[in-house]
Formats: C-alpha cells, structure tokens, sequence
C-alpha cells in the first residue's frame, strides 16, 4: 500500500490574528500570510494549519463563527484566501482549514432564529432545557469557567454553551444539523483545501439524557457525559464518508480530555473516521491536582509515560498521533518544559528534537521555531483572552492575592502563544505598523525571525533538519517504538527500529548534568544525525549528558 504523504510531513500553525499584517489594523491578515510563505518554504513544513478565519465578532478569536461562508474583512476576501491555496501549492505545500461545529457564536443567524420563539424550525439546531427549581438544568460547568447553561430569557429555557456563553453548542442529534455542516465542509472543501483540522470533534455527541455529575475530581462537571460521547463514532463515519472521503482530505481531530482507546478507534484505518488526532494529557503533567489554573511542577517521569503508552498504544492499531508542544491555547514549551536563561537555544532544541522523532505528523505553532517565550505580562489589561478573564475573577473570588492570581496567569494564560510573531528587532517586531491586538513580548530584539536566520546554529535550523530527516529516514515514520529508562529522573530515551536499523534518542531534560548509560549493549557503530552540542560523543554507552544534551543516534 502506497504511504499516506501526511505521514512524513510536518505541518506548521498559523494563528492569522497575530502572524503578519499588511494593513496596519493590528490584526494579521492574509495577504501577509501569503508574503511568509518563502519563509515557511525554507523552514521545509509541507502544510499550513490556518486557524479560524471565518466572520465572527471574536469573543474567542474566531472559535466563535458567525458565518461559516464569510472571511473577516479585516483578515481579507474570498478571492485572498483562494490565492493564498494556490500560493501554497504553487510552492508544493498544501492547506488545512480548521472547522469549528460544535457550537456556532451566538450571532449565528440560526441561533438568532432560534431564539426567535420555541417553535422556530431552527430551536432544535442547539440545545435547550427547561430550568430545573428555577436553575440552571444540571450542574455541568463550562471549561471557560461557570456553568455551561445559560438562560434564554425570551423564551425562558437554558441552551448549552461547553464554552464560552457566546458559544452555543449545536444539537448534532438533529440530522439537519450534520447535513447543514456537512454541506458548509463540501463549500470549503470544494475550494481546494488539503485538510481540516476539527475543533473539539470528540465532544459533539451529548448524553441525551444530560444528567448530574457526582464525580469530577477536577472540576469539570458534566466532562464524562459529552467526551467522546455515545454517537461519537457514529458522527465521525458519518462525516468521514459525506466529506472527507469524496475530497481526500487528510484529517486530525482536537480531542478534549480524550482516552487512548477513543483515539484507537478515531484513527485506525478500517473505522474510516479520521486520519489522526490531538490529545493533551502530556500537557497537563505540570497541572497541580489536574487543574490548570494552579503553578505545578513538571512530574517528568508521568510525562514520559503518557507520551510512550501513545506511541505504544496507537502503533499497535495502525492508529496515528498528532505530535505537538505548542498550539495557540498553550503557553510557549521553552517556557514551560525548558529554560529560557542559559540554556534557552539548548533546551528549545532538545524539546524538538524528542518530539519529532517520535512516531506521528509534528505540528509546529508559529513562532516555536525561534524560540518564542511566554510574555510574563504584568498587568491584567494586558492579557486580552476570555477565559484569561474568567480565571482571574474565579481564582481572586477563592481570597488568593492579586499577585499570586497574576504569576498563575503568566504561566497558564492562553496568550502566552499568541502575542504577535516576532520578525525582526524593529518597532512591534516588524508584526504591523499599526498598534498590535495583543502587545509584542518585551525580548524582540533578542529573539526574531531574521536573527535566526542569520545564525547557523539556530533553533530554526534545529527545526529544519528534523523535518529534513523524517524525510530522508523513513524508520522515523515506520520504527517501532520503545522506551528506555523510564525510572531515570532527568533522562528521556527512546529506540526506533525497523528493517534492522535503529535510531536512538537521548536528551536530558534539565540544566545540571545527568549520567546517562545504555541499558542494552551497544551493537554496531552509530552515527549522530542530530545533536544540539557540537562535540556530543559518537560512543553512546556511558555518557555524560550536558544541560539540556539530546542526541539522536542511527545505526543500521
Ligand atoms: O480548544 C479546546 C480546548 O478544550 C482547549 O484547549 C481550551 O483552550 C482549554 O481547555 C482551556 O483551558 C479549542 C480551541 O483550540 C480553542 O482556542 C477554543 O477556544 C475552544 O476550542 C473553543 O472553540
């Protein structure tokens, strides 16, 4: 069988808003999407991931979509985002849209006519419940905080909104609701794309019978009753066979606290439901009692674990992984898992290096690939994000002191990822002329696109030969994986093997030294393919690691 061309690819994020703008609004635009792409080209990436840009008032940056049919004028036109597709291709690289259909903005024009009165034919399109002794109908919570109910009061019933109170979700057990979607894919789809990217997929079939939830050690109430919920495989096949296989769309779905067995099923071949997906437990190992508003440390052995038992677990069902550090609703990984002083080039390289020899399709968010960092903003005008908001009043509401509610902030808060794109050490780093959405992070002069470019030896080329070498190997996309050294306190180690060749990964994830030895014996001679120290040993038995060494091994 022919291998999918998605398995060897690497696929870059771009969040519009805060990548480039040419017109001076502030806001990224798509035309200044289309005038990085040499960049992107020289980078190696294969395929552009665009978040949201349909016409929404952006409560939540486009997760909020008004008009599945519009672009925001202030990102461009139709006739912008087809050129952008056939500039892409043009350079041999391919687009993938991202769909968000589990809720509509509550500008929607259906929701609109949904509220208009009970018997609107559009009231079934969401989800409706009579108040309960005057209350909200259940005690499921929101995951931007509060209840997920909120009243409608013209007609005095509560809808569902998972997030935001601006985001209703829609009722996917209306079958006019899957082919209304369906139909709105086919029009994007139609247009040429490669791929979609689909919002919170896995959280679209509800539990009909939406009851109380006792038990929710984190908080989440209600999450049992709607994560990969009773029809989700259903609605998946479904949209497979109405959309994604008519176009040949390469797929992968954001999974909200998923399982790996949901993502078996999602992702093997025979259910023909999607290509692979994203899933975020290896992002909540710093969660102090899995909450995220909390400043836990990194439990790096449970790290190493979560992400073997997904290399383990999706290989043995042909099923595949999304691998990814960063996205726009994560704070930046050198950040958070590496060091920004010293080490700052060793640990972001050794942060990619461990990711993207793992088995899966990397995905790279907008500026990791020089090194971006976290904003540690001081003031809370700064932060412009609506669930940012709602944190910092819930956390001041518990008594925690306004300097405590902001250092959780700066660690947790979702823009972190996405101040503006970093280009060169000008004024608001080359981002806009006009005054930045969000502000640029204070170290632009250190860290920008052009300085990378000018050094060897930067994170940007560390990026650019990983996606060479998934290229030039093909063990990194067919190997075997096996953890090695699971106890060992500072060390992550992995083989990969396949044909009788076999690469070893090595890294050290902290700033002191860590001894590392082999725990088999070492066969044939290696060569390094990769290393973020010039002088790493070619012996690889017994060694002493540096801060943040990682070298990848290949042997045959
Ligand atoms: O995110 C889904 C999601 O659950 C998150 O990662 C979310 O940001 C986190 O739980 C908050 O703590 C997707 C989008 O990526 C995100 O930007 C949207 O806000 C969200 O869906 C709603 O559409």
């Amino acid at each position: 069988m022919q291998e999918a061309w998605w398995k060897r690819s690497t696929v870059y994020q771009i969040y519009p808003k805060s990548f480039h703008d040419t017109k001076g609004t502030g806001m990224g635009d798509i035309q200044g999407i289309i005038e990085k792409l040499d960049y992107l080209k020289e980078l190696g990436v294969d395929m552009v991931w665009l978040t949201p840009i349909y016409q929404s008032p952006q409560q939540d940056n486009g997760y909020d979509i008004s008009d599945y049919y519009r672009v925001v004028p202030a990102y461009g036109t139709m006739e912008d985002l087809e050129r952008l597709i056939s500039e892409l291709h043009d350079r041999d690289m391919k687009l993938m849209m991202d769909i968000v259909i589990n809720h509509t903005s509550t500008d929607h024009e259906w929701f609109r006519q949904a509220t208009s009165s009970i018997d609107n034919p559009y009231r079934d399109y969401y989800i409706w419940r009579d108040p309960r002794e005057g209350a909200e109908p259940n005690n499921w919570v929101s995951k931007f905080g509060g209840s997920a109910w909120s009243l409608e009061d013209h007609t005095n019933q509560y809808y569902l909104h998972l997030f935001d109170k601006t985001q209703a979700d829609l009722n996917w057990e209306n079958e006019k609701v899957r082919e209304e979607l369906f139909q709105m894919m086919n029009f994007w789809a139609d247009k040429g794309l490669d791929g979609l990217r689909l919002d919170v997929i896995n959280l679209v079939s509800k539990a009909q019978s939406f009851p109380d939830d006792h038990d929710a050690p984190d908080g989440q109430y209600g999450k049992e009753y709607y994560t990969d919920g009773p029809r989700i495989h259903e609605f998946m096949h479904q949209m497979n066979q109405a959309v994604f296989a008519p176009h040949d769309l390469v797929t992968v779905g954001e999974m909200s606290s998923t399982s790996l067995a949901a993502c078996q099923q999602y992702t093997k071949p025979d259910a023909e439901e999607l290509d692979m997906t994203f899933n975020f437990h290896h992002l909540k190992v710093d969660y102090e009692n899995g909450k995220k508003w909390t400043d836990g440390r990194l439990e790096f052995i449970k790290l190493k674990q979560i992400l073997s038992d997904w290399q383990v677990g999706m290989q043995e069902v042909g099923g595949w992984n999304a691998l990814f550090w960063c996205n726009h609703d994560q704070p930046r990984i050198v950040s958070r898992f590496g060091n920004e002083g010293p080490y700052w080039k060793e640990s972001a390289k050794m942060l990619a290096s461990v990711l993207h020899m793992m088995q899966g399709t990397p995905y790279i968010y907008q500026g990791e690939e020089i090194g971006m960092t976290d904003p540690k903003f001081t003031k809370l005008e700064d932060y412009k994000d609506v669930e940012t908001h709602n944190a910092y009043m819930a956390l001041r509401e518990t008594g925690m002191a306004e300097e405590q509610v902001l250092r959780i902030i700066q660690l947790r808060s979702r823009d972190n990822s996405r101040t503006p794109m970093q280009w060169n050490d000008t004024e608001n780093a080359g981002f806009t002329d006009g005054k930045p959405w969000l502000k640029v992070a204070s170290n632009y002069q250190d860290i920008n696109v052009e300085k990378a470019l000018r050094d060897e030896n930067s994170i940007f080329y560390h990026y650019q030969k990983l996606i060479r070498l998934r290229k030039e190997y093909a063990i990194i996309t067919h190997g075997d994986y096996e953890p090695l050294c699971m106890d060992d306190e500072r060390i992550f180690c992995y083989e990969r093997r396949w044909n009788g060749e076999k690469l070893l990964v090595v890294a050290n994830f902290f700033g002191e030294e860590a001894e590392f030895s082999y725990p088999k014996a070492q066969t044939a001679k290696a060569e390094i393919l990769l290393s973020n120290y010039q002088d790493s040993p070619s012996e690889y038995r017994q060694i002493k690691l540096r801060p943040y060494e990682a070298v990848i091994y290949h042997s045959k």
